[in-house]
């Protein structure tokens, strides 16, 4: 699906703003609530979650469906074009209604989707009126418990005569952010318009053959040039689908960006997409970038700032990338669920190297909130196979043609242990759906989770082994000799496999400010000592390939008895000041190189 663009045959109308707004209290929307004027509306801002935008506990917590409502007009310039309106994500379930008639529905709330309004418009005010329903259970990703029961807390107990309040009960570790979090936007195209654009390529020594393909909708021709960076035509390409030559290519590095852009012409539409060109292959126990081994510096992150929740920040996003600089990363996994297409193309300018992870974490009903009891078999309980195909398809079609994007990360965490072979049978499908959906066909990966690895027969058939571990902290905390010892014999099992290994977590809470001459756990002397600890075990391992630490940012959760106003992981703090351990990193990953580190030369 293409980002919405303007250009000399489209128009682009963003209806960022205050909206009106009311929590909804009952189990469905009905016509009528439709129809009738919002009760007592609040003002809402968006794009941004909801949640902290007002106060009190059960306008944060509300479980359910919210209304969200504003009117809007199109110029009449405009009315002989194709309009399109289209959403960045809403979370986690939408129904769009304009002019009191539903007009589309969408599941998942991380990523876009769009309906064309042309047909729908009143010739003066419009009224656009969105529901969302946060609510998540065990058919949405990210997977919510059905028993009750929160991931920090343990199951809820059920004694005659108390009513728990009504809340969604996440099986996953971030605070259950919801409502308009990414822009609302409204598009136009010529009836005969450019419905996407895909690039795919090889490079040998410095030419580049580019094969593209571009979606049309409506009879005309189609032709594209490209341009360099310097503005200068390097090749032009007429029809369809096609291939071109790029002469003396300049390839897309890690920390040296370069896109070149294409500009796409068919009948009276125009697009211009910018794309980058590198390559990625994983050879034996190496992950190569450009054909050189690269080595992952960098974070597990969250969209999460104060007062916005998950909501689009693009000042934090500069930011973080700045930090990310400052600190000496290169890369940062999208944990847990596809962000906002505004960052990816940031990245893709930044030269910062990305995993695109799906949003399906929680896949475990053996961990965190949905645990309890005997162990149980997570793929025949859960009703997400679908849906979980569908946000792998979408993933990939949203961030095909990211240069930034190296690998796709289909789940974090899932059970790949309790019951390995259904553990294999519901992934192997998805590993390979992932594989064709890309037409660059980039490594595929399942992050997974600390577990009796020698049980698991999923995670042997992604491309790179990921990893999440903790020794140190939820296994052997405040024993880092012993945790050094664990890690040694997990890391002695993983290399006989064959294939690259990099860590996608591990990390400390740590509280900014504590300190302590004898560093004990939540300290920032802690902290420090248990990665220079863990380091001092995988800088042994040359199929190591990387280290995302947990987690770029302390981050808000639900509450709970394991969290102290969220998880404090971070490096940095919520405001992105550094702890003791940035200051750590900052020395240790500007002496490491970007490649080459792993195989050692
Ligand atoms: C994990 C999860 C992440 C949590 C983290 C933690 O393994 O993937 O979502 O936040 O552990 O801090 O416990």
């Amino acid at each position: 699906m293409l980002y919405p663009k303007l250009s000399s045959s489209r128009a682009l109308i963003d209806l960022s703003g205050i909206w009106d707004f009311s929590l909804h209290h009952a189990d469905e929307v009905t016509d009528a609530d439709i129809k009738n004027p919002l009760k007592d509306p609040m003002t809402i801002a968006v794009p941004a979650s909801y949640n902290d935008q007002k106060e009190g506990e059960s306008f944060r917590d509300h479980y359910g469906w919210v209304l969200y409502r504003r009117s809007f007009s199109i110029p009449d310039c405009l009315k002989t074009q194709r309009v399109v309106l289209r959403f960045g994500a809403v979370t986690h379930t939408a129904k769009i209604y304009l002019n009191d008639r539903l007009i589309c529905e969408h599941k998942g709330g991380f990523l876009p989707f769009e309906v064309e309004i042309t047909d729908f418009l009143c010739p003066d005010e419009n009224c656009l009126t969105v529901a969302v329903d946060n609510r998540i259970n065990f058919s949405t990703l990210p997977v919510g418990s059905e028993q009750g029961g929160n991931m920090l807390s343990g199951l809820i107990p059920d004694l005659p005569g108390v009513t728990p309040k009504k809340q969604n009960y996440p099986n996953f570790d971030f605070f259950n952010y919801s409502g308009i979090p990414r822009p609302v936007k409204i598009y136009t195209t010529p009836k005969n318009y450019i419905d996407d654009v895909t690039f795919s390529y090889t490079v040998n020594g410095g030419t580049a053959q580019v094969s593209y393909a571009i979606e049309t909708v409506g009879v005309g021709d189609v032709s594209l040039t490209i341009y360099d960076e310097d503005d200068k035509p390097v090749a032009v390409a007429k029809g369809g689908a096609g291939t071109f030559t790029l002469e003396n290519v300049h390839l897309w590095q890690p920390l040296a960006a370069y896109l070149y852009r294409a500009e796409i012409k068919f009948d009276t539409d125009c697009y211009t997409e910018h794309f980058g060109i590198r390559t990625v292959e994983v050879k034996g126990q190496t992950f190569l970038i450009n054909g050189k081994p690269f080595y992952f510096k960098g974070f597990g992150k969250h969209e999460d700032t104060p007062f916005r929740g998950r909501g689009l920040d693009e000042v934090a996003n500069v930011k973080d990338l700045s930090l990310l600089k400052w600190i000496g990363a290169n890369s940062f996994r999208t944990s847990h669920y596809p962000y906002a297409e505004e960052m990816m193309l940031l990245c893709d300018r930044e030269g910062i190297v990305v995993i695109d992870e799906t949003p399906a974490v929680g896949v475990n009903l053996n961990f965190g909130a949905a645990a309890g009891g005997k162990p149980q078999d997570t793929y025949e309980i859960l009703r997400v196979k679908e849906h979980h195909e569908e946000v792998i398809r979408d993933m990939i079609a949203r961030d095909k043609n990211r240069a930034c994007v190296v690998m796709w990360s289909i789940a974090n965490e899932s059970d790949t242990t309790t019951h390995p072979e259904s553990a294999l049978s519901y992934y192997q499908p998805l590993y390979d759906l992932a594989h064709a959906s890309d037409p660059q066909n980039r490594p595929v990966t399942i992050v997974g989770v600390q577990n009796d690895f020698t049980k698991d027969k999923t995670l042997p058939i992604t491309d790179v082994i990921c990893l999440n571990r903790y020794y140190g902290w939820y296994v052997y905390g405040g024993d880092l000799k012993a945790a050094q010892q664990a890690l040694a014999l997990e890391l002695d099992y993983w290399k006989k496999l064959g294939k690259p290994l990099m860590f996608t977590e591990y990390g400390a809470d740590t509280v900014a400010g504590l300190h302590a001459a004898t560093p004990t756990m939540f300290t920032e002397e802690y902290q420090v000592e248990f990665y220079e600890a863990v380091h001092e075990v995988t800088d042994r391992y040359d199929f190591f390939i990387g280290e995302q630490v947990w987690n770029f940012a302390d981050f808000a959760t639900i509450q709970g008895i394991m969290r102290v106003d969220g998880n404090k992981k971070g490096i940095f703090t919520r405001d992105r000041r550094p702890k003791l351990a940035a200051h750590y990193f900052r020395n240790r990953w500007h002496s490491i190189p970007d490649f080459e580190y792993k195989p050692k030369h």
